[in-house]
């Protein structure tokens, strides 16, 4: 097995909104680089990268994959990322682990909104990048327009370094501005520049030229002086530039067409940085995050990014390593967890290809099976020296479905199988709301949730329904009252009796409920009184309206009579319960509904419309803060009418907001909603 010197890797990440070919340019990097011998085709589900039963059926990539291979002397540790909003967990382990990324943009559709969400992602890590302009044969495909376009959204930064001979069903292949040499057609050719582009060449590699040469002083000076840069200096300026940022080049071709993919990789090769360039970033002691710089000869430093659960094959592990090694059939250290962990055979992956390693070096990626407390974001080290990585930070859910299974059978196996999905996606949660005795399963998007719902039954037999959830009404009641209820039975041998006068006083919102005894001289014996409580308590969990739980209600038991023989506690308990119906009835009981505190997060151009949005959902607008082409918009709004927000808000704002909600308080219902829930009931 081939072992690779820090510099000879580059862990890079394939970044875009969906569809602008992320998936068919990996295949055609595997292909170019002689990993694979077949170019499988995204449309027909045949790439090594979308091979997931899931995948190949959406025709959509869901997971990230790694994809290695090998150009030159470099080990190039290809990670293909899904480009939906739904699932941004994988887009952000993959960049947590990748020293560079390549932004692929469609020529035909340019800078979508999937692109500049993963843009302020790569932003946010700091990830130097290359833009990959792909599908350039395809109808519509404008280089000079999607240039223009990258450079109003992500600045004057983003710098072409080829352009392309040919558009559309014409294109032929690219011009090197820094090489000036041409690359057409697929096996690909050298060839001379066109003369018809010789004077966007000139023109544009001027800008090249000063670019590279900006970054460095001496470069800078021979430059303004006049004099010719040479190819080394421009490629070293260039690679300078690209790894702090002040350049992101722009190249171009067709990944269907395998045009300009060796170009790709050369400029991956020489422009991006290996991991040796990179500080590791570290949990420091009292929680403050440090620095240690990547190291062969340091202890063991791995992160783990992913954990995929498989039936079968059992629990997968994703790690990177950051300092030192792992070995196979060795025994590391659990730092985040503080505990043992045994390491079998090691993998690398190559889509769902498993190839046995029998160590993994720093800066390389592997896989692992079968740990038994490793998840996702835990530091596996060294037991003598210890450190915990900085984990990855994964967003919040948003969007909530209610989790039904069909049968009993789902039913038993239904806890196993969601802890292992939430063990896979740190995007999803589970809970039951304990009001409405629901599932609740938590996401990013629907068709998170949706194939979150298709594992279930593929990978663990396990058949569900999702549904809207119910929203947790309560019930309270507005007018105080008096009940009186007098359990009374006479049958065969010892009869039943237990009688009860309450009283019923609406308490503020918050208060909970409360229960007092006021019985005085006897007339109920003490003995009694738990039961008279437990029955209102019980009465309390399902009120007169429908049947949602009575709160910020006080129910004083003011009187009452007894009978030596025939009173017992569950007497007084029918009784309780009994006499709290009626005076919830009597009480001008009303239904409350929980309230939500949202900020939604738009660009402005958008917050009209957003308000205009939020007043049909009844919210209160409480402020707007406007910040810097985005405004944040802060408002109160009954949960029954944000269920589906993250939806509604897409549909409106074409996927370019975002926002967050959290429980407010109960408020009374309107009583068109009164009505309709009572309907349901
Ligand atoms: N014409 C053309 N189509 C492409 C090219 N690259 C990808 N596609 C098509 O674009 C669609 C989405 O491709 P895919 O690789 O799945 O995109 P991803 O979502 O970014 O992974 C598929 O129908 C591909 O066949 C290209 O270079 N030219
Ligand atoms: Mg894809």
């Amino acid at each position: 097995m081939e072992q690779y010197g820090l510099e000879n890797i580059r862990n890079l990440c394939l970044l875009s909104h969906n569809g602008a070919g992320k998936t068919s340019l990996s295949e055609a990097i595997l292909f170019t680089t002689k990993a694979i011998t077949r170019l499988g085709k995204a449309d027909d589900g045949t790439t090594t990268s979308d091979y997931d039963p899931d995948e190949v059926k959406r025709k959509i990539s869901l997971n990230l994959t790694m994809l290695p291979c090998q150009w030159k002397d470099t080990k190039i540790n290809l990670i293909d990322t899904p480009g939906y909003s739904d699932f941004v967990g994988e887009v952000k382990a993959a960049i947590r682990v990748s020293e560079g990324a390549i932004i692929v943009i469609c020529a035909a559709s340019g800078v979508e909104v999937g692109s500049e969400r993963v843009w302020a992602y790569s932003e946010e890590a700091n990830l130097p990048r290359l833009i990959f302009v792909n599908k350039m044969d395809r109808e519509n495909a404008d280089f000079y327009r999607t240039v223009d376009e990258l450079q109003s959204k992500f600045g004057s930064r983003c710098i072409p370094m080829q352009l392309p001979i040919g558009a559309q069903s014409d294109f032929q292949g690219v011009v090197d501005l820094l090489t000036m040499k041409s690359y057409i057609g697929s096996p690909v050719k050298e060839a001379e520049i066109p003369s018809s582009l010789q004077t966007q060449v000139d023109s544009f590699r001027e800008k090249l030229v000063e670019a590279a040469a900006e970054v460095d002083d001496r470069l800078l000076e021979k430059y303004l002086g006049g004099e010719e840069l040479s190819l080394e200096e421009l490629s070293d300026g260039l690679r300078q530039a690209t790894i702090s940022g002040k350049v992101t080049p722009i190249l171009v071709g067709s990944a269907i067409q395998n045009i300009g993919i060796i170009s790709l990789l050369d400029a991956v090769y020489n422009y991006l940085p290996s991991p040796k360039e990179r500080d590791v970033v570290i949990a420091g002691d009292s929680g403050k995050p440090g620095t240690i710089a990547p190291s062969q000869d340091a202890p063991l430093a791995a992160l783990v990014f992913k954990t995929s659960a498989d039936p079968y094959v059992g629990k997968l592990t994703y790690f990177r390593v950051y300092t030192g090694a792992i070995d196979s059939n060795s025994q590391v250290w659990n730092a985040t967890r503080s505990e043992a962990e045994r390491i079998g055979q090691l993998f690398v992956l190559r889509g769902k290809t498993q190839e046995p390693v029998s160590q993994l070096r720093t800066g390389d990626i592997g896989a692992v099976a079968k740990l038994g407390v490793t998840g996702t974001g835990d530091t596996l080290c060294s037991r003598d020296k210890p450190l915990k990585i900085a984990p990855i930070l994964f967003p919040e859910p948003i969007f909530s479905q209610a989790v039904q299974p069909k049968t009993k059978a789902d039913l038993d196996k239904l806890g196993t199988a969601l802890s292992r999905l939430v063990e896979e996606d740190l995007t999803l949660q589970v809970r039951k709301e304990a009001d409405t005795a629901e599932t609740i399963l938590s996401g990013l998007g629907e068709t998170q949730l949706e194939v979150a719902a298709e594992k279930m039954l593929r990978k663990f037999g396990v058949n569900v329904k999702l549904d809207i959830p119910k929203v947790p009404y309560k019930e309270t009641i507005t007018a105080p009252a008096k009940a009186e209820y007098k359990h009374k039975k006479q049958t065969g041998g010892h009869g039943q009796y237990g009688h009860v006068l309450l009283k019923l006083e609406p308490l503020s919102r918050g208060s909970g409920s409360e229960f007092v005894d006021k019985v005085v001289g006897g007339r109920i014996p003490k003995n009694y009184i738990p039961a008279v409580e437990k029955g209102v308590n019980e009465g309390l969990h399902e009120g007169v309206l429908a049947g949602y739980p009575v709160v910020d209600i006080k129910t004083t038991l003011y009187d009452g009579s007894f009978h030596p023989v025939d009173s017992s506690d569950i007497c007084f308990k029918i009784a309780g319960a009994q006499a709290l119906k009626k005076g919830l009835s009597q009480g001008q009981p009303i239904l409350l509904e929980p309230i939500m505190n949202i900020k939604v997060t738009v660009p402005e151009d958008f917050t009209g419309d957003i308000i205009g949005d939020l007043n049909t959902k009844r919210a209160r607008v409480l402020g707007m803060n406007p910040e810097d082409g985005t405004n944040v918009i802060e408002a109160q709004v009954p949960l029954a009418e944000i269920l589906r927000y993250t939806i509604d808000l897409k549909s409106i704002t074409q996927g370019r907001a975002s926002y967050t909600a959290t429980f407010s308080h109960y408020e009374e219902a309107p009583p068109h909603v009164i009505q309709k829930v009572i309907a349901e009931r």
